[in-house]
């Protein structure tokens, strides 16, 4: 599963900036399964200490995290739903990813001209959401004639139809798809249009160094997350003790990276069960309500098609208890089966058979 995010933001709000201290972290990390996709593609690992509380029980070959990949767009003017600046490869950019993580500016620095549609952060915020909102407008539109004539000529087609014309009226008066009430049924309908403003978002507020509190708590509903860009890029020139040195000074628990990544995890509805074993203990990123089959299915697709069943021990048992003999020995090793809800922090093994 790989789960791609794109930063968005007007130009010079520090996207590139932020871009890089996620990577080069990344990268960083000598044992971290880097890859460079192309220039503005970063993967990402999820900090997750229970890794580490894992791996001191089965003491593994290797550790491998959980990976989010960020996509580094440029940035967007006002008029790019018309193909102004890089308009239209822009919208194309954001169309592949999952979700949206908008950088906001809120440093000051006067050296850092801000661009001619900039206004104030929230009015920034709103210039970005109406170029989106535009875009999806645009694009229902030209997907209304087709679903007319699809639903005269197939009554199966009509609740797509009746949602892309709710959709219509719900965008022109500025709104985010995602904000408009669905049934499931009208949203997997929805789905099909690929709109931009479907995706979840979560705001950067890239404050002034030190001053993680000019930014508001949340906009229009949504996460945001504070961060300096600028001490970011700082943090990943310095070695661990330095840089924990510097975080304290500045009164932080952890990056702001490590705060970002963390928070895109949960906008995105997602949870990791591990698996634990001589060669590697690994985290696995499936969606919040996964059954079994379809957690054996990240691994390998043969897991799913041929899963019998799954034995499962919650980390905190597996930890308390020393792993999976303890486990074992105190009963608490699962057998389940398709049916099984996969939990946040499961440690799994499957039974298959192809
Ligand atoms: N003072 C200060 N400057 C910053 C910060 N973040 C970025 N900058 C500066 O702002 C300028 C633009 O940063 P970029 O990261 O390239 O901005 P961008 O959003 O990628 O810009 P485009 O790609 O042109 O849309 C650079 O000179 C950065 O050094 C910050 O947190 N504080
Ligand atoms: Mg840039």
């Amino acid at each position: 599963m790989s789960l791609s995010i794109g930063i968005v933001g007007l130009p010079n709000v520090g996207k590139s900036t932020l871009f890089t201290a996620l990577t080069k972290k990344g990268g960083l990390a000598a044992n971290y399964p880097f890859a460079t996709i192309d220039p503005n593609v970063g993967v990402v690992d999820v900090p997750d200490e229970r890794l580490q509380a894992l791996a001191e029980i089965v003491d593994p070959g290797r550790i491998v995290p959980a990976t989010v990949e960020f996509v580094d767009i440029a940035g967007l003017v006002k008029g790019a739903s018309e193909g102004e600046g890089l308009g239209n490869q822009f919208l194309a950019n954001i169309r592949e990813t999952d979700a949206i993580c908008e950088v906001v500016r809120y440093f000051s620095d006067p050296d850092v001209i801000r661009h001619e549609s900039s206004r104030d952060p929230l009015g920034d915020v709103d210039t970005i959401q109406t170029e989106l909102v535009l875009a999806d407008l645009a694009t229902v539109d030209k997907a209304l004639p087709r679903l007319e004539k699809e639903a005269r000529r197939d009554k199966a087609a009509a609740p797509q139809l009746e949602v892309a014309r709710r959709l219509q009226a719900w965008l022109d008066e500025g709104r985010r798809a995602a904000d408009m009430e669905m049934t499931d049924e009208e949203r997997a309908a929805a789905h099909d249009l690929f709109l931009l403003t479907m995706k979840p978002i979560m705001y950067v507020a890239n404050v002034d160094e030190g001053a993680l509190s000019d930014a508001p708590a949340e906009i229009g509903g949504q996460t945001v997350v504070p961060i300096s860009a600028k001490v970011e890029s700082e943090l990943i020139e310095l070695d661990e003790a330095e840089a924990a040195e510097y975080l304290e000074a500045l009164g932080l628990e952890r990056s702001g990276l490590e705060t970002l990544a963390r928070a895109a995890y949960s906008l995105l509805g997602l949870q990791s069960f591990f698996t634990a074993g001589e060669m590697e203990v690994k985290a696995w990123t499936v969606p919040v309500g996964c059954k079994a089959p379809q957690a054996a299915g990240t691994i390998h697709s043969d897991f799913e098609r041929g899963f019998i069943k799954a034995e499962v021990a919650s980390y905190d048992d597996y930890v308390s208890l020393g792993g999976e003999q303890g486990c074992r020995a105190a009963g608490r090793l699962r057998m389940e089966g398709k049916d099984y809800v996969v939990q946040d922090g499961d440690v799994m093994h499957f039974r298959f058979n192809v």
